[in-house]
């Protein structure tokens, strides 16, 4: 089998490669280990920025998140049985975000690539990378059975953090930088209508709390719970009653329950892998930069990976200058790195963790009050949450 770029992983960084590509007269394979219904149902992230909308318009894949999805003008902030609101377009010029899930955007994307697109291999695990210096780099990869090479002039790993394209950077050339943090979210969805209309980040000295949804009948809540704790360890009522706890306010407002239909643990950890291109190798998403989801960041940052190596290939095809290829690690990495520090900067305002102090505690609140009564500091939070550029 041969292809100009072999895409190994069809998440939404891969799958969203691949549209671009073919908008640009690019062929394309991409490799999938999992099945077709394991991506349409990984429940994932759920908040698009405001470039990400634009993109996803522009590649002819907008139609039903345009249709379905929920414009959101703000989040609230809650601390102290406070409330306040962050207005997004009032603080950076008209940008909002769109409330439509990662499962939704693989759905749209993968239906296009079957209809329009080049192949799209489900149960088609890559077992390796290899000539990435040379001219041809190669995929092995397994499928129906049985071993078979994909031939490339380019393979971009889109593979998650888990994948394989990554280890084939050699050693000496591979840098990491790590985080992990002693807590995790236990993140559940539940038949019942959102019990606000935005999406609600609360500070509690029990630990953080999230208020998201998925629909107008699907909430989508999260209770950050100790590291290594296991979702079943949560009766369904006292996951309630803790949300409950953590939402309080002093007015009247409430949380309404329902029927939890799912219950799922996920850790959290900041990570980036640097250089992202090793010869004619590119990584792409989550296969080189991991964020803790506090920010909504790691879907968007994939997206704008892949819209920088898009460019960077139509670039090449055009004028025949690897110029743009050449600059795709310094290009995604500052934009990454600006993505690592809001996720970072969000996730420590935010969680209680088990070696803070009194004075961390009044440290937080000192941070949270500071964005509810200094425009500055408000407008940094709604411009970073609402995205950065595409070519910073
Ligand atoms: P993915 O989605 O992990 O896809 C990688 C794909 O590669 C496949 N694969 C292989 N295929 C072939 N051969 C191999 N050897 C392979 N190894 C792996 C996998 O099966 C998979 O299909 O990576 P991608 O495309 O880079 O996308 C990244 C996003 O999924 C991720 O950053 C976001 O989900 C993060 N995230 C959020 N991002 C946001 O922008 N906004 C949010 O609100 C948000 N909330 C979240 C999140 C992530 C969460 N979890 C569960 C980690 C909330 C949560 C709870
Ligand atoms: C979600 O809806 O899954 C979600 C929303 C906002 C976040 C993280 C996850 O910061």
């Amino acid at each position: 089998m041969r292809t100009t770029v072999g895409i190994i992983g069809a998440g939404p960084a891969g799958l969203l490669l691949a549209r671009l590509l073919h908008n640009a007269g690019i062929d394309s394979v991409v490799l999938e280990s999992r099945d077709r219904s394991y991506v349409e149902h990984r429940q994932r992230a759920g908040i698009l920025e405001q470039g990400t909308v634009d993109v996803l318009r522009a590649a002819g894949a907008g139609e039903r998140m345009d249709r379905e999805g929920l414009r959101h003008d703000g989040i609230e902030l809650r601390f102290a049985k406070q409330r306040h609101r962050v207005d997004f377009p009032g603080l950076t010029g008209g940008r909002s975000v769109m409330v439509y899930a990662q499962t939704e955007v693989c759905k749209d994307l993968i239906a296009l690539q079957l209809k329009e697109g080049g192949p799209l291999l489900f149960e088609a695990e890559a077992l390796e990378v290899e000539g990435a210096e040379s001219g041809r780099p190669r995929v092995r990869f397994r499928h129906e059975g049985r071993e078979d090479v994909l031939e490339c002039e380019y393979v971009v790993g889109c593979d998650g953090f888990w994948g394989v394209a990554r280890k084939a950077f050699p050693a000496g050339l591979s840098r990491v930088f790590e985080r992990t943090y002693p807590y995790a979210w236990l993140g559940i969805l539940a038949d019942v209508a959102p019990s606000h209309d935005e999406l609600v980040y609360a500070r509690h000295d029990r630990g953080f709390a999230l208020l998201s949804m998925r629909s107008p009948s699907v909430s989508r809540l999260y209770l950050q719970v100790p590291a290594g704790t296991d979702a079943e360890a949560w009766r369904d009522e006292e996951i309630w009653d803790e949300l409950e706890r953590r939402f309080e306010t002093d007015d009247d407002w409430r949380l309404e329950r329902g029927p939890i239909t799912q219950k799922s643990v996920t850790p959290m950890r900041s990570y980036v892998h640097e250089p992202m291109r090793h010869g004619r190798l590119f990584l792409a998403g989550d296969a080189a930069h991991i964020v803790p989801p506090t920010g909504a960041k790691g879907l968007n940052l994939a997206v704008g990976d892949v819209v920088t190596l898009a460019r960077a290939l139509a670039h090449e095809k055009e004028t025949g200058s690897p110029e743009l290829l050449e600059t795709y690690s310094t290009t995604c990495l500052r934009r990454i790195w600006q993505a690592e520090r809001f996720s970072y900067d969000m996730t420590t305002l935010l969680h209680t963790s088990p070696e803070d102090t009194p004075f961390d505690a009044r440290l937080q609140l000192a941070r949270l009050g500071r964005i509810a009564s200094f425009r500055a500091a408000e407008t940094d939070l709604a411009e970073a949450y609402t995205g950065f550029p595409l070519d910073v």
